[in-house]
């Protein structure tokens, strides 16, 4: 398999998934694939920018070659439908994230299920609820390992902003299979850190998580909580993504943005 059979196969996979699973009603945009070179330094440098304890590939997987991540953008409608909620998240935002947790989790164990057919192997990282609940931090960032695999930059928002905005979620995966790595994008995703007028994200976040001068993680996780709460039926749904509701890098136009 080489990177266009990977991201084929991946897209394939995703288009498919609706007509295999009975009741969805999350839709999603073709997924965006990236790879990074297992012994790429970016991972050294995440045990530092994340924390200590940030997993290189490698202590994942011995004898890792490539990582491979990709971003599921949902349809442009649900940042507008969570924009229109107001305090609480949407209904359909809590359903998506559900569901899309479970076709990132059924994707990367297909995955894994074809490489290791070819006598590959695969370390398999759940999409999320991986984090310390102490810290809010996770043994292995799929957002860092998205920026390394070159899917785009870190928003303001702290949101992974690809080439199809920052709404949509991510799952990565660690193979011993030889792939070329993705170059990093040239493009500063973030208006604000294009040097831009912006901060849209901190005029959304009415919860005191996001500030002009900084984020407070453990603020933004009780809003989380508070819609889990109120969405409780639906099962798990820490969320809540104002910050990326009806903002310029919630789907990206790129005749708007900065070159
Ligand atoms: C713990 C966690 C949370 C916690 C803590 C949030 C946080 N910011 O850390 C809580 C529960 C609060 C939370 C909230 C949300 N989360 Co969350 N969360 C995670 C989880 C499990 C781990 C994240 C982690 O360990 N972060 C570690 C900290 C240190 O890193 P960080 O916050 O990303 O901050 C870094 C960046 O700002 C970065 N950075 C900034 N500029 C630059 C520049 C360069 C060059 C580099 C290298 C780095 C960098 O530096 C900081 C430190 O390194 C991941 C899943 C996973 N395992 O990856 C999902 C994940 C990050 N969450 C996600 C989402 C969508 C959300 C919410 C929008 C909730 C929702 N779904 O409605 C909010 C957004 C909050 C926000 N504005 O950040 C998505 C992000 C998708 C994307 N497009 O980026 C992820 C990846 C889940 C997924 N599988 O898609 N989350
Ligand atoms: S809303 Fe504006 S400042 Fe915030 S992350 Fe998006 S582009 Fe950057
Ligand atoms: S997810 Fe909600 S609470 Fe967290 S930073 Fe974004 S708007 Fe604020």
């Amino acid at each position: 398999m080489d990177n266009d059979t990977v991201e084929q196969w991946i897209r394939d996979f995703v288009s498919a998934y609706p007509d295999r699973r009975e009741s969805l009603e999350t839709r999603w945009q073709t997924p965006l694939v990236g790879v990074a070179s297992a012994q790429d330094s970016l991972f050294d440098t995440f045990k530092t920018v994340v924390h200590g304890g940030h997993l290189l590939p490698r202590e994942l997987l011995p004898d890792a070659s490539s990582v491979i991540v990709f971003y599921i953008p949902f349809l442009g409608s649900l940042h507008r439908e969570n924009f229109r909620e107001e305090r609480y998240c949407a209904r359909s935002w809590a359903t998506a994230y559900i569901e899309t947790n479970q076709l990132i989790a059924d994707t990367s164990v297909a995955l894994k299920e074809r490489l290791e057919a070819m006598g590959k192997r695969v370390a398999l990282i759940p999409p999320t609820h991986n984090f310390d609940r102490s810290t809010l931090m996770s043994d292995w960032s799929h957002r860092h390992a998205a920026y390394a695999a070159g899917l785009g930059s870190f928003g303001f928002h702290n949101l992974l902003i690809t080439s199809l905005g920052c709404t949509g979620r991510l799952g990565s995966l660690v193979t011993d299979l030889e792939l070329e790595p993705s170059s990093l994008p040239e493009r500063e995703s973030c208006l604000h850190r294009a040097g831009k007028k912006c901060l849209k994200c901190v005029e959304r976040c009415e919860f005191g998580a996001l500030h002009p001068d900084g984020f407070d993680r453990f603020a933004c996780y009780a809003q989380c909580q508070a819609n889990d709460r109120r969405h409780s039926d639906l099962g798990l749904a820490e969320i809540c993504g104002k910050c990326t509701a009806m903002v310029p890098c919630s789907v990206i136009n790129p005749n708007r943005w900065p070159s």
